[in-house]
């Protein structure tokens, strides 16, 4: 930048020395052209500038639509970084270097990067503004839409530039998005670099401007970062994790549940259900966090959770009136909500995307797919076909939490004694359960019970599914998932593992109960056995029953099932065998699973704790003995 006074003018008012100090720094690196300090006051003249130079469209119904780079379209896992300077921090996934390493390398990137265009550094805190859990940062980007995806999901009012004030650690992160035309993505001349190095709380994320890549105060931040620094704390977790209360309107009690399940595996679906017609007077649902958890020990001793995010960024396909309505509220018209790479009809202003309606658009006239191409220009065959999709299968809406009407939030509106128990507590909310879960079309009944704690952590650490779109790879293809956290681990699994069993150790009696669910077991005929969506909450309540050491079930080797009859089922139409399907324990197929779960923890190598190990030998001795 020519004009080095004027840098420093702008970055004056950044009150935290060392951040500024860093952020003088990157502009001499960078060299933008100018350097704006944002908040969400800059909003609408955001908006205008990704209108004008970025391709975003104002939607006659008030919300936008934009579209990626189309080779940027999913978190790029082997391109991602963790870096420290301790060797002893390299896991199976987490692509560990060394800081000076990746620093050399990254360094030569971000040179000259931003030449000629608008650095924007925009201050933010992660979860509420009261909570002593808050975290505090800043990002630069030369993205104007990854700001506005910023200002919708983060804590980007004001307050963020005030919570600077202060003496404590500031995470830092900088985005540079790069020639994307020729970034050789995917290829073996990959030039993406997105690195956390650890020990600086800091990120340098080189080659994107979509998702988890850019969003930093999302994956890296709140949680590769956040779990890092929750080790070396003590006491704490931070997890790929929904939070939801369910409130029971007979009895005034509200219990919270936390679920772990991969990417694109029904976090944020299950977070916010509309409870099935027969269950509505009885049960609302509270959504406190669609995808991120920070778990602290109380000072009452109990878990607590906060949501470290201000706003939801989901997953589009699959999102109906009928599958997700709360969803569908909250992304509706006048929402000032964002959908990123779903299908658009450029007379009508209308989007699409896949199962949004039971069938395509009547009319082709007018549509683009996500790339922007006219679905009439497609060979016949491919117009409506499965196999071609009009929406990128990890398109995502952004919307704040306050659009969504069952935010726990919103619980400050209704009279003190409709409100849910617990649900401002400074602390968080406490948690009663731990679900594990992913997609799993064989095998996996559609819940388990597993008996303590320690069989609760095994049984998350030994978890496989099938890989799905949010990430760059091959969907489908089986693989390892220990607590949906593959692609976001810091340290090693077999020390995340036994952070967890310190952590469930101090809560002692107050550690919660731990089950594994499933809602995609298919049959024969390739269908769901189980409807999903808004029915899960029949699993949920079993689940807290036995929360309460009420609810029977069939024990086994991998746990407690529900009998069929202790699962609330009224208004329920299955199709016939589905129920037994989903409630079978398959000896057969277990002891496979049994010989998968022995070489997976041979991987993980003598890492994984005594106690870990000891409970599978145990699972491996009833699986063998059971008929
Ligand atoms: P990330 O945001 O990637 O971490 O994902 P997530 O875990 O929040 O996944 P999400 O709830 O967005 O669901 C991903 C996909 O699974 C969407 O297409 C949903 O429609 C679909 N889905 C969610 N819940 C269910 C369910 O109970 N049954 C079935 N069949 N599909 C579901
Ligand atoms: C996920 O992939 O788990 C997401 C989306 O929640 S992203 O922010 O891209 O990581
Ligand atoms: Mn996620």
């Amino acid at each position: 930048m020519g004009n080095a006074q004027v840098t420093r003018d702008v970055l004056a008012a950044i009150p935290h020395k060392a951040t500024r100090e860093w952020l003088e720094q990157m502009v001499e690196l960078t060299t933008p052209a100018q350097v704006r300090l944002v908040s969400q006051a800059d909003r609408d003249e955001l908006i205008e500038i990704c209108v004008q130079t970025e391709g975003l469209i104002r939607l006659p119904d008030g919300n936008y639509y934009a579209r990626s780079h189309r080779k940027d379209t999913a978190r790029a896992v082997a391109r991602t970084f963790v870096a420290s300077n301790d060797p002893k921090d390299k896991g199976l996934f987490n692509n560990w270097r060394p800081s000076d390493e990746m620093h050399g390398i990254q360094q030569s990137l971000f040179k000259g990067s931003m030449v000629g265009k608008t650095m924007y550094v925009v201050p933010f805190y992660t979860g509420p503004v009261t909570s002593k859990h808050r975290r505090v940062g800043v990002q630069i980007t030369d993205s104007p839409y990854v700001v506005l995806n910023l200002f919708l999901l983060y804590g980007t009012d004001s307050p963020a530039l005030g919570a600077l004030d202060t003496t404590g650690r500031v995470a830092r992160g900088a985005v540079a998005t790069g020639d994307l035309d020729n970034m050789g993505q995917g290829t073996d001349n990959d030039k993406r670099y997105f690195v956390d190095y650890l020990d600086e709380c800091l990120v340098l994320s080189y080659g994107s401007n979509y998702g988890g890549n850019a969003i930093l105060p999302k994956k890296f931040l709140s949680l590769r970062q956040a779990a890092y620094d929750a080790r070396l704390e003590g006491g704490w977790l931070a997890e790929h994790m929904l939070i939801s209360g369910i409130q029971d309107l007979k009895t005034g009690k509200t219990r919270y549940i936390v679920g772990a399940f991969p990417s694109a595996s029904g976090k944020t679906n299950l977070a916010m259900i509309d409870p099935p017609a027969v269950l509505k007077d009885r049960y609302r649902i509270w959504m406190v966090s669609d995808d991120l958890a920070n778990l602290h020990i109380g000072s009452d001793g109990k878990l607590r959770a906060i949501n470290p995010e201000h706003g939801l960024f989901g997953v589009v396909p699959g999102t109906s009136d009928r599958s997700n309505p709360a969803a569908m509220r909250a992304i509706g018209p006048k929402k000032g909500a964002f959908f990123t790479n779903v299908a658009y009809n450029q007379k009508t202003g209308e989007l699409w995307w896949e199962e949004k309606t039971d069938d395509y658009p009547t009319h082709l006239e007018g549509w683009l797919d996500w790339q922007g191409k006219p679905i009439l220009e497609r060979p016949k065959e491919e117009q409506r076909s499965e196999k071609f999709p009009w929406a990128h299968p990890n398109s995502r809406f952004t919307t704040p939490l306050s659009n969504l009407d069952n935010w726990i939030g919103h619980a400050a509106k209704l009279p003190e004694k409709e409100r849910p128990t617990d649900w401002d507590h400074p602390e968080g909310v406490p948690i009663s359960a731990v679900l594990w879960g992913g997609r799993l079309k064989t095998r996996e009944p559609l819940i388990r019970h597993l008996p303590d704690y320690a069989t609760g952590i095994y049984d998350g650490l030994v978890m496989g599914v099938q890989a799905t779109a949010a990430a760059e790879g091959e969907v489908g293809a089986f693989k390892e998932d220990p607590m949906a956290m593959r692609p976001f681990f810091s340290y090693h699994e077999g020390d995340y593992a036994g952070h967890w069993l310190e952590v469930m150790e101090k809560l002692g009696k107050n550690a919660p109960a731990f089950f594994h669910v499933n809602w995609f077991r298919k049959g024969e005929d390739g269908k769901f056995l189980w409807p999903g969506y808004g029915e899960n909450l029949r699993a949920i309540l079993w689940a807290l029953e036995r929360v309460e050491g009420k609810g029977a079930g069939t024990e086994t080797p991998a746990g407690t099932i529900p009998t069929a009859d202790a699962l609330n089922l009224e208004g329920l139409k299955l199709a016939p065998g589905a129920l037994k399907a989903i409630l079978t324990y398959e000896p057969d197929v277990w002891r496979e699973e049994a010989k998968r779960r022995t070489q997976w923890l041979a991987k993980l190598g003598d890492r994984v704790p005594k106690k870990i190990q000891e409970v599978h030998r145990q699972f491996v001795r009833d699986a063998e003995a059971y008929r």
